[in-house]
């Protein structure tokens, strides 16, 4: 007898990304029906419970009808570096404010939301975060994430609609610098934490930093102790060859401040 799956369909935005292809496969493990949706075109892979539904997160009623029969949402799709405002506008603010508004709708109890650590990204590396420390975010881009958090907590007060915010670092196959030594997030542990955001119960809104069990970690999570992400991976292995790259200048925006170059990018006009 095979063992149900606690959904029976997850809707996962920004599915042709980098992020997305990595979940993509993960959660075939918890849903009957892992519904893929980006503006960019892909396909389902042969023998999967994946349908591929296309749609630009700008469009409303496009969103509405992408919703409509899914029971979780994950959702990665949006701009995901700096860019000018009118850009991250449409994708990611009217984009995800779309997704909680069909969520309400369609009636979707759970949402994983793709925030990042640049929503406090104005902060040094010499300080020590956690979910209540104060938001500097270090762009339009940062931002737009920041008033995600906020929807997710309007949601969440006014019409019951849990939500875990994951602040991810950097979740690239490796780090990439001596910044990614502190802000790594392997694609293990970002499986592990999409996991535990969309089964642990009663998460409210929950604010968790997306980083691997990194030795120089920036983050404390704290107040997200109840979803038990536990990361396996670190970064350490790849210390030699990150500290062997030309360290940043004292006065660069990497050592200044934990958003690394968010921080300096624009202004676009
Ligand atoms: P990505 O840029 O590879 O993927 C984002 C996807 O969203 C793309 O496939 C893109 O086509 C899609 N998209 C953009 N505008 C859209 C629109 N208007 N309608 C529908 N789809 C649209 O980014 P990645 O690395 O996969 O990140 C996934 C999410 O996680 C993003 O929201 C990003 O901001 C967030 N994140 C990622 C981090 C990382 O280290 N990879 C760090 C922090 C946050
Ligand atoms: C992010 O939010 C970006 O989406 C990603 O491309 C990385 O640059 C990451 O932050 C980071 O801070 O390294």
């Amino acid at each position: 007898m095979t063992a149900s799956k606690p959904f029976k369909r997850i809707l996962l935005t920004g599915a042709a990304g980098g992020l997305g292809q990595v979940l993509r496969q993960s959660l075939q493990a918890h849903a009957e029906v892992v519904r893929l949706s980006d503006i960019s075109a892909m396909a389902a892979a042969e023998g999967s419970h994946e349908e591929v539904r296309p749609c630009d997160l700008a469009d409303k009623a496009g969103v509405l009808a992408l919703v409509e029969g899914v029971d979780a949402i994950v959702h990665l799709g949006g701009v995901s570096v700096e860019r000018p405002f009118e850009e991250i506008l449409e994708a990611n603010i009217r984009g995800t404010f779309h997704i909680y508004e069909a969520a309400r709708i369609h009636g979707i109890r759970r949402v994983v939301f793709a925030s990042s650590n640049h929503v406090t990204g104005f902060h040094s590396p010499q300080d020590r975060l956690d979910a209540r420390s104060e938001r500097r975010p270090d762009g339009y881009y940062g931002l737009s994430k920041s008033y995600g958090e906020d929807l997710a907590t309007f949601y969440f007060h006014r019409y019951g609609i849990e939500t875990v915010s994951l602040r991810i670092g950097s979740s690239f196959p490796e780090p990439r610098n001596l910044r990614m030594l502190s802000t790594w997030l392997s694609y293990s542990d970002l499986g592990h934490l999409v996991e535990r955001a969309l089964l642990s119960a009663d998460v409210g809104h929950t604010v968790v930093y997306g980083v691997s069990a990194n030795r120089d970690t920036w983050w404390d999570n704290r107040y997200a102790a109840h979803l038990d992400f536990v990361p396996k991976d670190s970064s350490e292995r790849f210390r030699p060859q990150m500290e062997a790259q030309p360290k940043p200048a004292a006065d660069s925006p990497e050592a200044r401040y934990q958003g690394g170059a968010f921080t300096a990018a624009g202004p676009f006009e």
